[in-house]
């Protein structure tokens, strides 16, 4: 078979010995790239009704998923190989990368302490076209919410996420044809230059424009976290070579809110390339998968060379801030369903929350997809 996009395999970068330079497609195990540095991004607390509670997005998160791939034997664990900034460009400003790399550094520098929150933001009628000098206005200008805590290891673990997403791209490039970018903080919420969710840089969107700019003439994007990926969209959304669908809870209701509306199809030349599925908080489970083959027949249609998943588990029926209602046994079928489009697939970590439980149903859906 020839390789990705038709476009010859590249030598990985030195450093990773288990790369294996091939062009055939592999049928051997899943391969994951994990990233260690995830653990740098720490957060003290969030505020949840007020109330400052225990971050849900914690490090014990990633040490779930990888314990339970480990001992399903899923595959190679692979350390990413560093890349440079141009990718991540590809998709963020860089002066929201620029703002983002510092901003920690800065606020201790002011005085601050621990972690960083935003508290105002410029909305309608603002100004957002010019940069404040002041950093808590700055703070608000790249984000929207305050529920994202920027902690002083934030950016180390985001930037390493995104090399372990460009990692994996180079990987299908070499012939796999699945791979796993095991990372947190999650980044589908991410936009072209702001946080929140407790997304920072958007690691799918990322892997996804690497993939286009490697040779895919289209690649679709696969959402199924719970929360509707809206930075994602907002990337793409006017483009027409890369789709994105998302199935999530309906934004009348739940988080993000503002975005993730049935009647969101695209606009100018990304009209019809965009696909919310958003259902009601507390839908059933065969409500969940019929809204799953609608959104993959809408990719099969659009023939990409290459499939971005934004694997969120958050829609367990267990997950504390989430209503779907999914059962680890669940989840095999998802990963089945998503090989039947036989695209070379890039899973990347989202949400998922609380529960040990979040590990076994990652890689019940990658498992699902292996053995489909
Ligand atoms: C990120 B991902 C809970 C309030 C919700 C934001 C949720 C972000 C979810 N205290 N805060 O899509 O799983
Ligand atoms: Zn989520």
């Amino acid at each position: 078979m020839a390789p990705l996009c038709a476009i010859p395999a590249r030598a990985i970068k030195a450093g990773d010995e288990s790369c294996c330079y091939v062009s055939d497609r592999q049928n051997s195990a899943m391969k994951t790239i994990y990233n260690a540095a995830h653990a740098q991004h720490r957060a003290g607390h969030e505020f949840f009704r007020g109330e400052k509670v225990p971050a849900f997005e914690k490090p014990e998160r990633a040490d779930w998923v990888l314990a339970a791939a480990q001992k399903a034997n899923l595959g190679e664990i692979l350390a990413p190989v560093a890349h440079d900034d141009a990718a991540i460009l590809r998709v963020h400003s860089k002066a929201y990368v620029d703002f983002l790399r510092g901003a920690h550094a800065e606020y201790l520098s002011l005085g601050g302490s621990g972690d960083a929150f935003p508290a105002t933001w410029p909305i309608r009628g603002m100004r957002s076209d010019v940069e404040p000098k002041n950093f808590a206005a700055r703070m608000g200008l790249y984000s929207f919410d305050a529920g994202s805590p920027l902690t002083a290891g934030t950016w180390a673990a985001t930037r390493a996420g995104a090399d372990c997403a460009l990692t994996a791209v180079d990987l299908l490039n070499a012939g796999e044809q699945g791979t796993f970018v095991l990372t947190r903080p999650p980044g589908h919420h991410a936009g072209r230059d702001f946080f929140g969710g407790y997304c920072f840089l958007n690691h799918a969107a990322i892997a996804a424009q690497a993939l286009r700019d490697s040779g895919c003439a289209r690649v679709a994007i696969l959402d199924v976290d719970y929360h509707h990926g809206n930075g994602t969209q907002d990337i793409f959304y006017t483009r027409n070579d890369i789709f994105f669908a998302s199935i999530h809870g309906d934004p009348l209701t739940e988080y993000p809110f503002y975005l993730g509306h049935a009647d969101e199809e695209g606009a100018g030349l990304g009209a019809g390339f965009n696909l919310n599925l958003p259902l009601a908080a507390g839908s059933p489970v065969d409500e969940w998968f019929a809204a799953l083959d609608r959104a993959l027949s809408r990719i099969a249609a659009f023939k990409p060379d290459a499939l971005v998943v934004s694997l969120g588990v958050d829609t367990f029926e267990g997950d504390p801030i989430s209503h779907f209602k999914l059962k680890t046994s669940d989840y095999p079928g998802m990963g089945q369903r998503i090989a039947r489009l036989k695209l070379p697939t890039l899973f990347a970590m989202e949400g998922g929350y609380a529960v040990a439980e979040i590990g076994d149903n990652v890689v019940g859906v990658l498992s699902g997809y292996e053995a489909a």
